[in-house]
């Protein structure tokens, strides 16, 4: 796909355009996002509250030194990167991104740069990155990695804090220097040297998903953006390296109302938490993550969907449960959703649309959530010559007319998938998009 690179250090001047870089990540849809470190032990449980999860370091008040003393006693025997993989795989994902060092600054991967990472400071002595990367090579998924940027517990020179105490350096007229040498101090001394590590020692890195730049620069998080195009061009970078910087926007817990053509992303978790936690049970159901699914899709984004892998390194049963229901659907109507680009109408009230361009002709896919009592779905303003209608996930041919006001679908009486149907309709031409209109 991609030609010669050729390295320099500055992100415009490679040779490859971001949307050739971002051209597998658009096509792909789907991603798992695994949030798994030290503080996945605890299951979110510490004296009595059961309310913790990655956060646990900060939300629990544990001096550094005790947080170092329980990562000692780190020990994911449970841990098998093919299982891992396969899941995701099965679920119909195409990347993963997994923490290889969260606010807790204990890095998940054989690091060089200081004790706190999983070969030194656990029992674990082996490097789950290193596994899990030469198995999405094997199993065909991108390896990506989440790395927390602007909050690092562990390093004294990093500010401490959560979004509640902590401004955005951008709202700061006046940034005291003194901070920005400490914030520069840590970048030079742990960040940048980790994202070498990462980028240098685990083949392809898909994604380098940053997180939390409140008080990053613009010209420090260039400097980050700058070291990867130099090692990885074809590696894309989230937005969250620093004010107005990388190659995607990202959304956390929540989807956008409207369509965006610019490349997007949400996250998202399955239940209320992304770490580990053991008591709670608030699921979302397979049906609702298939539908976010088709939302997103039709929205022109990804969903990357988290799972919180116990500390015994098991990804939990309620979690593998939905991903089957997803990966069910997805094996059956996927062609509506790789490779598709966004709707080119406004959201439905029965459901979604995607679209593929192909020969001159325009592929839609309807996603019917809630099937019409009538059994005849509407689609307003089309008046492009039908070439072909049918059902995705049988094939079976169904009948369309034409109205002044616009198409009109015969539906069986019944929804043949209760998550979701989708309808193949080939039309003559392209559709303009909203946008447009
Ligand atoms: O890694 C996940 C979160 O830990 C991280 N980003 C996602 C992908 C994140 N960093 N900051 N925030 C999310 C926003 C801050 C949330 C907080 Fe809280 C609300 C901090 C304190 C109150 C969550 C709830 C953490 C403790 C309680």
């Amino acid at each position: 796909v991609f030609g010669p690179v050729k390295a320099q250090n500055t992100s415009d001047s490679t040779d490859i355009t971001q949307e050739q870089r971002m051209e597998w990540w658009q096509d792909a849809r789907f991603g798992m996002f695994i949030h798994w470190g030290v503080y996945s032990k605890a299951g979110g449980e510490w004296k009595g509250e059961t309310n913790h999860a990655e956060w646990l370091q900060f939300t629990a008040k544990i001096p550094l030194q005790e947080y170092k003393e329980y990562a000692k006693t780190f020990d994911p025997v449970k841990f098998d990167a093919k299982e891992w993989v396969s899941i995701a795989k099965n679920a119909g994902m195409k990347y993963i991104v997994v923490t290889s060092k969260h606010h807790d600054g204990f890095a998940m991967y054989n690091s060089q740069v200081n004790d706190h990472n999983i070969i030194k400071g656990s029992s674990f002595h082996r490097d789950p990155l290193k596994e899990l990367a030469e198995e999405c090579k094997k199993q065909g998924l991108r390896f990506c990695v989440y790395y927390s940027l602007g909050r690092d517990w562990e390093d004294p020179d990093c500010p401490t804090g959560y979004a509640g105490n902590i401004a955005w350096r951008s709202n700061l007229i006046d940034y005291p220097i003194e901070k920005d040498k400490k914030l520069q101090r840590y970048l030079d001394r742990k960040a940048i040297p980790q994202i070498k590590e990462l980028l240098t020692n685990y083949g392809d890195i898909g994604v380098m998903w940053f997180d939390t730049y409140e008080l990053v620069s613009k010209q420090q998080g260039q400097k980050i953006v700058d070291i990867i195009r130099e090692l990885q061009p074809k590696c894309i970078i989230n937005s969250r390296v620093g004010p107005c910087l990388g190659d995607y926007t990202v959304n956390e817990q929540e989807v956008p109302e409207g369509i965006s053509i610019k490349p997007w992303e949400s996250c998202m978790t399955m239940n209320n938490h992304w770490g580990y936690n053991k008591a709670d049970d608030n699921w979302r159901t397979g049906e609702e993550l298939v539908h976010h699914l088709i939302d997103i899709a039709s929205k022109g984004g990804n969903f990357l969907l988290n799972v919180g892998p116990t500390g015994e390194g098991v990804i939990p049963t309620e979690s593998v449960e939905r991903l089957k229901v997803v990966g069910d659907w997805i094996k059956v109507n996927g062609e509506a959703i790789y490779g598709t680009t966004f709707s080119p109408f406004e959201k439905f009230v029965w459901g979604r649309c995607t679209q593929k361009k192909e020969n001159g002709n325009t592929i839609l896919y309807f996603s019917v959530f809630n099937w019409p009592e009538n059994g005849e779905l509407i689609v307003p303003e089309v008046h492009n010559k039908v070439m072909k209608s049918s059902l995705l996930a049988s094939g079976k041919q169904i009948k369309t007319h034409s109205l002044d006001n616009g198409l009109v679908i015969k539906l069986p009486n019944s929804a043949p998938d209760q998550l979701a149907t989708v309808v193949k309709v080939v039309v003559e031409g392209v559709i303009d998009d909203p946008s447009s209109k």
